[in-house]
C-alpha cells in the first residue's frame, strides 16, 4: 500500500512538472547598462497600460528563446541585444504561459526607442520599486535590484 501511494505521488508530481513544462513562453529581457535597467511602459491593452514592463514577448513557433529576445528587442525597442542568460524564476501569467526574463546587453551604437510602447527609460536600483510595474514584473523586483548592485 505504502508502495502504491508513493507510486501515485511520483506520478502526480511528474504530470505537474510536464504540464509546468509545456506552457508556452513569453520571454522578457533585461537590458543593463551603467547601473541601469531599462523598463518600458505599456500603451496597450487598456487594462495594462500606463504600468511598466521589461521587453519582450510571446516566442513564436520554430524560435527558441534566445531568438525571441533578440527580435522582440529589435521590434520594440530598435535594437540589437545579445542574450547573456537567464534571470529569476518563471512567472505564470493569466493567460496560461510562462514569463521567463533573459539578461541581454546592448551590441549596437542605436539608443532604445519606444516603438510600440508609450516610453522607455533606463531606471537605477533606487528608482526600480517606484514604477508601476506589472504584477508579473513585480515579482522579479528583488532578482532586478541584485543585477543592478
Ligand atoms: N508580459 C508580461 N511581462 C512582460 C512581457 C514582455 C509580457 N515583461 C505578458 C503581457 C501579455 C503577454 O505577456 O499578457 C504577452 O506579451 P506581449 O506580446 O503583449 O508583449
Ligand atoms: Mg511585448
Amino acid at each position: 500500500l505504502v508502495l502504491g501511494v508513493q507510486a501515485a505521488r511520483i506520478r502526480a508530481v511528474r504530470a505537474l512538472a510536464e504540464a509546468w513544462a509545456d506552457r508556452e513562453v513569453v520571454v522578457g529581457t533585461a537590458i543593463v547598462r551603467g547601473g541601469r535597467l531599462l523598463a518600458q511602459q505599456r500603451s496597450y491593452p487598456a487594462s495594462h497600460a500606463g504600468q511598466w514592463e521589461l521587453p519582450g514577448g510571446r516566442v513564436e513557433p520554430g524560435e527558441d528563446e534566445d531568438e525571441a529576445v533578440v527580435r522582440e528587442c529589435r521590434e520594440e525597442l530598435g535594437v540589437e541585444v545579445r542574450p547573456t542568460g537567464r534571470l529569476g524564476t518563471d512567472v505564470p501569467l493569466d493567460n496560461g504561459m510562462l514569463l521567463r526574463v533573459h539578461t541581454g546587453e546592448l551590441t549596437g551604437p542605436e539608443e532604445p526607442a519606444a516603438v510600440e510602447h508609450r516610453e522607455v527609460r533606463w531606471v537605477n536600483a533606487a528608482e526600480l520599486p517606484a514604477l508601476d510595474w506589472l504584477e508579473t514584473d513585480r515579482v522579479l523586483l528583488h532578482s532586478l535590484r541584485a543585477l543592478l548592485s
